[in-house]
């Protein structure tokens, strides 16, 4: 199809899941004639506030590599469908950054900027998530502070105009980069009030502070596409709120992201000649330890893998109850450590896709 245009089968499919969802929204007859003459005239057709709230939350309750989906029902959409220019965008994306973070109790939010329109471009957010850390080039003395995962992207919005900070640290907040309907794309810093950070500490070893580690309060993914009845939004910014595993066993653990375990491990005095101390495995737990503990200390919603499990597990028994099926990937839903110690890893999934659903264009976002 052209750029721009609806898909009338989709459509059709999700309005006739709309109205079914939604008895007061009576029969879904007339709405699809309606639709139908809208996209015959135009090429496309606008979703009604409530179309789209539903259909933001179900695209959610269809994403098969979320954990986190029980309160599917509960996320809040604000609809900004108006706006396409991208300093508004950018100031919007803090005012979601502010909303979300709601002084630490994490609230889901997604923000659903314009949809894509033949002969009118969305606006778009180049950005994995409004907050990411800068991956900084190699100093002399061979260290790379940041995030290796954003070096590609780091070196990018340095060649666009990126100032980086005179003295790269690890935990340097990447500015936005947008692009309006003309296809230029543009910086935009974050208001630093926007970026709620959580220190890391432990409950048990006081030295950890002085490692320096912190993480961003909320993680808010901007770079996936939101599909609605053969409608594209490219640029809507969701959260939820962290499941400690992505921090402590993913971002600040990985080799090839902040690759802690080795430093972790030898301030504990671990034995790291040899595998079979499971030194990675011990300095993994504390790590994740002190995730948790830091989180809750500064009010700062987070989740811990054995809670979010169990939810995940009443989530899927209300589903089937619904006379649904729930898309789930194995290899995501099982948390990063401690697999088989939740009910996740010992079964299997349903594995096929549903609309509406959130598209990752380009990147596994994980
Ligand atoms: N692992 C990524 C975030 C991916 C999405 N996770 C969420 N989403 N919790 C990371 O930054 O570690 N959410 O919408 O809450």
């Amino acid at each position: 199809a052209a750029a721009g245009v609806a898909d009338l089968d989709e459509a059709v499919e999700f309005l006739e899941l709309f109205h079914a969802e939604n008895p007061q929204a009576g029969p879904a007859a007339p709405r699809v004639a309606w639709v139908r003459a809208e996209i015959e005239l135009t090429g496309t057709y606008r979703h009604t506030s409530a179309e789209l709230t539903h259909g933001a939350r179900v695209a959610w309750r269809n994403s098969a590599r979320c954990v986190g989906r029980l309160y599917w029902r509960s996320m809040r959409v604000r609809d900004l469908r108006s706006v396409r220019a991208p300093a508004e965008v950018a100031r919007q994306c803090a005012r979601h950054l502010r909303l979300a973070t709601n002084g630490g109790r994490i609230r889901p939010l997604i923000t659903v900027f314009a949809q894509d329109a033949p002969g009118r471009p969305a606006p778009r957010i180049w950005n994995e998530q409004l907050i990411r850390y800068a991956g900084h080039p190699a100093d002399g003395t061979g260290r790379a502070p940041g995030d290796p995962r954003y070096a590609g992207f780091t070196a990018a919005v340095t060649a666009m105009g990126w100032r980086p900070p005179a003295e790269p640290s690890d935990f340097d907040v990447l500015p936005l980069v947008i692009s309006g309907p003309d296809g230029h794309a543009r910086l935009f810093t974050l208001p630093p009030d926007a970026v709620t950070e959580v220190e890391l500490t432990h409950p048990e070893l006081p030295w950890f502070a002085e490692l320096g580690l912190r993480w961003h309060a909320v993680p808010a993914i901007s770079s996936m596409r939101l599909r609605i009845g053969g409608i594209d939004y490219p640029a809507a910014p969701f959260n939820g709120w962290y499941l400690g595993t992505e921090i402590g066993a993913r971002n600040l653990a990985d080799h090839d992201r902040y690759n802690l375990l080795p430093t972790l491990a030898d301030r504990l005095g671990l034995d790291t000649t040899r595998e079979t101390s499971l030194w990675r495995d011990r300095a993994l737990v504390e790590l994740n330890i002190a995730v948790l503990h830091s989180y809750a200390a500064a009010g700062v919603t987070i989740s811990d893998h054995h809670t979010e499990a169990a939810r995940f597990m009443m989530h899927l028994d209300q589903e089937a109850k619904a006379g649904r099926k729930c898309p789930a990937d194995w290899s995501w839903i099982v948390p990063p450590m401690s697999g088989s110690q939740t009910p996740l890893f010992h079964r299997y999934y349903d594995t096929d896709p549903l609309r509406p659903e959130f598209i990752a264009d380009d990147y596994a976002t994980e």
